[in-house]
């Protein structure tokens, strides 16, 4: 059943668009800078998560593992970010932690990329010594949990007790070994619960809003089911979820932004709005089924070299500079956030 799942789910984030909006960072407006102070080969993308040094910004987010077929993706997945130096994060090991014989298809990306810096994934149910587990199984550097609550309430098989997950949490990050992230996996987070998610020790959020993969429509599709538009719509768009989360971040935990990080100018936008990473997820998979991985390597190579130009057109020699850069908030997005009572003027003005 789970393995069917994870093939299906491969299947379909192939096949169905991005959604509901498909550009949520469309409000957010960068301000062109004709005077940058700068050289171009001084630019500087390193970056740093949860304390982790990142040799680039680009996270290749959660997707497989727990089969054999799958295995063969994560391989592809693992040389891509052997060649690009992106961190790469795992799907779900629950199917390993359930299966033994499954952790082959995860621990293939320490065969093919033992330098590079990997992060476990596991669900919010998850039991503290899983975690640990889960994180020795890959020897990764921190451990990625998901909150899903839209997805599971699509699948007929999935959880409808939610309960506790937040305690759970908070025992996970006291019990496992390496810094603990929080992300959703396509509907967003809200001020409210990053606060609670800062309460209980998470050291990264990754918002994992809408605008990218959207888990409502791929799990109906699944189950050839049509819900209501308003399900297929539901959530936090990815760029205003990052400015929610953004607000109650202390200096020692730190915004990752997912969800629909599609061009160069999306990730400049999402750093911008103080994002340490971002996690792209779908656009890597296609690249990497549908092109091979050489083709995906020199799709990120230019990916990354207009992250730089854009980076020069706002006169921002690195990720620290890029966060002073102003943003203005427009449209939906500012009517949202100035309803909710952000001070949109900060982003504007710096
Ligand atoms: N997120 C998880 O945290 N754990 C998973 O096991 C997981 N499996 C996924 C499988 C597929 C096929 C895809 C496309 C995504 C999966 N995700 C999982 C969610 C992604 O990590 C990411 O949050 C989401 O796809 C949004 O990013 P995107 O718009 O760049 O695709």
């Amino acid at each position: 059943m789970r393995q069917s799942r994870k093939l299906d789910h491969i299947k379909y984030s192939l096949q169905i668009d991005d959604g509901p909006i498909a550009n949520s960072f469309a409000d957010f407006k960068l301000i062109h800078h004709c005077l940058p102070d700068l050289v171009w080969d001084e630019l500087d993308l390193t970056s740093a998560v949860a304390g982790i040094a990142l040799a680039n910004p680009v996270i290749i987010n959660a997707i497989t593992g727990g089969a054999e077929d799958v295995g063969a993706i994560n391989a592809r997945l693992a040389e891509f970010a052997k060649f690009t130096g992106c961190t790469m994060a795992v799907g779900s090991q629950f199917a390993a932690i359930e299966n033994q014989s499954v952790e082959p298809s995860y621990r293939i990306i320490r065969q093919i990329n033992p330098q590079g810096t990997v992060f476990a994934n596991l669900g919010a149910y998850a039991k503290p010594e899983h975690a640990q587990r889960a994180v020795d199984m890959i020897e990764a550097s921190a451990i990625q949990i998901h909150l899903n609550p839209a997805q599971e309430m699509m699948m007929t098989e999935g959880d409808r007790d939610f309960s506790g997950y937040l305690r759970n949490i908070a025992h996970i990050v006291k019990t496992v070994e390496v810094p603990v992230i929080v992300k959703e996996v396509g509907c967003g987070i809200a001020r409210e619960q990053a606060q609670s998610l800062v309460d209980a020790g998470v050291r990264a959020i990754d918002v994992g809003g809408t605008g990218g993969a959207n888990f409502v429509a791929i799990e109906a599709a699944r189950k050839n089911f049509r819900p209501e538009p308003e399900l297929l719509e539901w959530g936090i768009p990815t760029a205003i979820s990052s400015v929610e989360v953004d607000q109650v971040l202390p200096d020692n935990v730190d915004l990752i932004v997912s969800g629909g990080i599609r061009t160069s100018l999306d990730v400049v936008k999402a750093l911008a709005l103080n994002g340490k990473a971002v996690g792209l997820a779908t656009p890597i998979l296609k690249m990497i089924q549908q092109c091979g991985v050489e083709q995906a390597v020199n799709w990120f190579n230019g990916f990354i070299e207009t992250v730089q130009k854009y980076m020069v057109l706002v006169g921002a020699k690195d990720i620290p500079a890029l966060t002073g850069v102003p943003v203005v908030i427009t449209g939906y997005s500012a009517q949202w956030l100035t309803n909710r009572g952000f001070n949109l003027e900060k982003y504007a003005n710096r």
